[in-house]
């Protein structure tokens, strides 16, 4: 069994930095536990900085790793169609570049799914008590506030939408017809999962500070995204029209 793990990455030269010492050992020792192959899709989204020098780097000395790169900046779900239309694994994991969700929590993500079998497992760090509380208040009411509405939407007790922290059955996340450019794809596509009926299983994870680079999210456009999503989602699941711009 193979399985992808694909980060997009956008002036996170810091970061990268980091994922010799914080991500590649938990991830080797995570493909042995499991006797499980496991590569890494980056892609580089028109950086600005030292990233796509620095993630090149690190792929010529290591075995498992492809780099993608965009000309330019086009977006997060930009970048994570481009990953996903470029790996054959069976199954395919999406995270952060910040680690800003714990790679230990990686093994949670395989756990459910060897147990439970389900179409996608996503990681909430509403689940996990406590852990927000590094969050801006003001991103936190939002977040729960969008959150709810969603929940109400779709009538299924999801508890976050928005997290990148999952694992999805590459199969059936192929064939989806993906429009989303930025942030808002982790919603779309898991509001496409629960529309359509597929098994979405949502575990506990650790939500942490990101302790190097700088944020990229944009709440106006964050919010505007997110109240165009759920205008298709009430054409598609109410009013049973096809999910379209
Ligand atoms: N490819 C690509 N990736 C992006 C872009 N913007 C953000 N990302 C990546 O998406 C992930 C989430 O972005 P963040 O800036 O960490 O957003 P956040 O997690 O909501 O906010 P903080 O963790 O508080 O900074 C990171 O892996 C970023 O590198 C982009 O324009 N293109
Ligand atoms: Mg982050």
């Amino acid at each position: 069994m193979l399985v992808s793990i694909i980060v997009p990455l956008y002036n996170e030269e810091d970061n990268v930095d980091n994922y010799e010492l914080e991500l590649f050992p938990v991830v080797d020792e995570i493909a042995e536990r499991y006797n499980i192959s496991i590569n890494f899709v980056f892609i580089d989204d028109g950086s600005k900085d030292q990233t796509l020098e620095r993630i090149n780097a690190i792929a010529a000395r290591r075995e498992n790793i492809l780099v993608l790169h965009h000309d330019t900046n086009r977006g997060m779900g930009a970048a994570l169609k481009t990953g996903f239309a470029h790996t054959d694994a069976d199954l395919i994991i999406t995270m952060d570049a910040d680690l800003t969700f714990r790679p230990e929590d990686i093994s949670a993500l395989l756990e459910a799914y060897f147990r439970e079998r389900p179409e996608c497992v996503s990681g909430s760090p509403y689940l996990q008590s406590g852990l927000m509380k590094e969050v801006a208040p003001i991103r936190l009411f939002l977040s729960k506030t969008v959150n709810f509405m969603y929940r109400m939407l779709l009538r299924q007790p999801i508890t976050c939408v928005s997290p990148i922290f999952r694992l999805y059955r590459a199969e059936t996340l192929k064939k989806l017809d993906l429009e989303s450019e930025n942030f808002e794809i982790n919603a779309e596509i898991i509001s496409k999962y629960l529309i359509f009926g597929y098994r979405v299983v949502e575990i506990p994870v650790e939500l942490h500070k990101r302790r190097y680079g700088e944020s990229k999210i944009n709440i106006r456009r964050e919010v505007r995204n997110n109240l165009k999503m759920m205008r298709k989602i009430v054409r598609t699941k109410y009013f049973h029209q096809p999910w379209r711009s």
